[in-house]
């Protein structure tokens, strides 16, 4: 089991308070499928995606991207059991999403850039120590149901 300290529990909340999931979301992922343009071809269903305004303005896009930052809701809530937070989601992404599992790593650090930007200053060494465990965690339980 991963083990928290208070610091960093107190820090990944301080971080998930703040969130604006109308901005973080639609802009974290927005940038995870300018900078990987590969991965774009999960979201086939979404449009066309002809330049980085088709991307960033897509309705579609920006509704999933809060989807997927209200996917990430249920780590800051249940820090001590999130192997098996995301297991079902795990086999999901696995199984019928097909989704590469490097991705959840690419669209982690994608995540990272928006949210230190937003949380400025505050953004500390400490801070972003915390943060970046608490994404490795999740991103190994996202990955964990492939084989
Ligand atoms: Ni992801 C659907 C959460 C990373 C591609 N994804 C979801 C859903 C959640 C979710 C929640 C909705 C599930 C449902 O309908 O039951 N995704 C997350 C989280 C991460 C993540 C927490 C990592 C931080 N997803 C990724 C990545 C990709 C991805 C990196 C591809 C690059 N996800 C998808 C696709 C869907 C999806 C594609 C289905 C979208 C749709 O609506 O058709």
């Amino acid at each position: 089991m991963v083990v928290w300290t208070e610091e960093e529990r107190n820090a990944i909340q301080s971080i998930w308070s703040k969130i604006n999931y109308e901005v973080v979301g639609p802009e974290a992922l927005g940038r995870a499928m300018i900078v990987y343009p590969w991965t774009q071809r999960y979201f086939g269903g979404f449009g066309t995606f002809s330049s980085v305004e088709s991307i960033l303005d897509n309705d579609k896009v920006r509704a999933h991207g809060k989807v997927v930052l209200h996917g990430l809701d249920r780590a800051v809530q249940n820090m001590d059991n999130i192997k098996e937070t995301y297991a079902e989601l795990s086999v999901l992404h696995s199984e019928k999403l097909h989704v590469d599992p490097d991705n959840f790593r690419l669209l982690g650090d994608c995540l990272t850039i928006v949210v230190a930007g937003q949380y400025g200053r505050a953004f500390t060494p400490e801070v972003q120590a915390a943060w970046q465990k608490f994404l490795r965690v999740i991103v190994s339980a996202l990955q964990r149901q492939y084989h």
